[in-house]
């Protein structure tokens, strides 16, 4: 833990005081803006929010996991999209640093990426090469000290807003799976970089994704993460960031469901039908208590998940588990959610039918519920054959 106790406490309560005070107010006006109001942005730098995961040494909060799952579950309680600004400089853009950059890589960037002076984001997927990562055709020809990296990436979340971003490229042309990939760090001002145009989703408006098309962009080669001896071992560190950011996200998965929880509670306290609350009758009461029940059975898992991760256990499988269930859950807790409000949670100025469009990107984004299946089963039959071996 980097910050002591009362501290952390202080935090918590700062970060759900922000979203009672701050955030929530603004869900309409940035879900109709398609943007995230500058002083909303300023007011989270100032409360250190872009740099919750990054190392103290560097500028960070330091939070452990454990830590950080706890603010997004308050986080959570808003629209995802304020979640976004700070989602992928948490996860999934400082994290390959994190994990396996150098020194200098750490230096150069996370000091910048805490303040949220710098975005980082995740390039990853590609329009051929989604659930099959290891397929990307993203080229890095090796030019002497350099490579140059040629490529389209698809849907990459922050991108317009992106200062850096972890470029996962094939250095070996002679493979075509997962083995011969690396991770680079390139500047996103590089004129050989292009940005397609925003793309117009379904839900989440006001956090943005777009194509980002490489031409011929030359970068050093210690622009690789980790360096020239990390060559080619570019996808062990995707898989290694998206393991944390499966957890990170299915906590913001709960955070949402608390929120719709409460806001489900109290519609159904203030209604009234047949001359009572419709929180009397028992049918409401089932749908209250089973969104109450899985939203909980969520929490745990991700705690004890988090818990796991901190004491440097592996968590690969446990953290599937976490997204598939908690981005499945609260698409349940959504459904019901609009059922309690009935015809008030469906009409346009429902914030309860934002939420269930917002919350379909959960199961799609950071691995689909089918990889979520796929990981958790792949594991559990080479663990049973380990064992059997032993
Ligand atoms: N941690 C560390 N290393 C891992 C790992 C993990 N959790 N999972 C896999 N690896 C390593 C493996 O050890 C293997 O390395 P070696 O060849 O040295 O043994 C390498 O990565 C390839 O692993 P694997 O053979 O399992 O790769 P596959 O191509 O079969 O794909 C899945 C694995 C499907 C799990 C992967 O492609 C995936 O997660 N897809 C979804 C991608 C995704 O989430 N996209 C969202 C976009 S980013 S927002």
């Amino acid at each position: 833990m980097a910050l002591d106790a009362d501290t952390f406490e202080q935090l918590l309560d700062q970060v759900a005081r922000f979203v009672r005070e701050k955030l929530r107010p603004r869900e309409e006006e940035v879900a109709l803006s398609d943007a995230i109001p500058a002083d909303i942005v300023s007011d989270m730098r100032q409360l250190g929010l872009f740099g919750l995961a990054i190392p103290e040494e560097f500028g960070g909060l330091g939070l452990n996991v454990s830590e950080e799952v706890q603010v997004l579950f308050r986080l959570g309680q808003t629209s995802p999209a304020f979640r976004s600004v700070i989602g992928t400089n948490n996860g999934i853009g400082s994290q390959g640093i994190i994990f396996d950059g150098t020194a200098e890589q750490k230096q150069r960037y996370l000091p910048r990426m805490a303040s949220g002076e710098l975005i980082g984001s995740f390039a990853l997927t590609e329009p051929e090469a989604g659930s099959d990562a290891g397929s990307l055709r993203t080229s890095a020809r090796r030019d002497g000290d350099s490579f140059v990296i040629n490529g389209t990436k698809r849907f990459i979340t922050n991108a317009p807003q992106a200062g850096v971003f972890t470029v996962f490229a094939r250095t070996d042309p002679n493979t075509s799976t997962a083995s011969g990939v690396s991770a680079f760090l390139v500047d996103a001002d590089l004129p050989e970089i292009t940005l397609g145009k925003k793309d117009r989703k379904m839900g989440q408006q006001g956090a943005h994704t777009c194509d980002v098309i490489f031409e011929d962009v030359r970068v050093p080669v210690d622009a690789i993460i980790g360096g020239e001896k990390n060559i080619g071992k570019g996808f062990a560190t995707a898989m290694k960031v998206l393991d944390r950011g499966r957890l990170t996200i299915s906590a913001v998965c709960v955070g949402v469901a608390e929120r719709l929880i409460g806001d489900s509670l109290n519609y159904a306290i203030e209604r009234k039908q047949f001359g009572q609350p419709i929180a009397e009758f028992q049918l409401v009461q089932a749908m209250l208590a089973d969104m109450r029940t899985e939203c909980f059975a969520a929490r745990c898992m991700i705690e004890e998940t988090a818990r796991r991760f901190d004491a440097g256990q592996p968590i690969a499988t446990e953290a599937a588990c976490c997204k598939m269930f908690a981005s499945e859950m609260v698409g349940r807790v959504a459904d019901k959610a609009v059922q309690i409000h009935g015809g008030a949670g469906y009409v346009a100025d429902s914030g309860i039918k934002r939420f269930y469009r917002d919350v379909r990107l959960f199961r799609i984004y950071e691995g689909t519920t089918q990889i979520q299946q796929l990981v958790i089963a792949r594991n559990m039959v080479r663990d049973a054959r380990r064992t059997a071996g032993a």
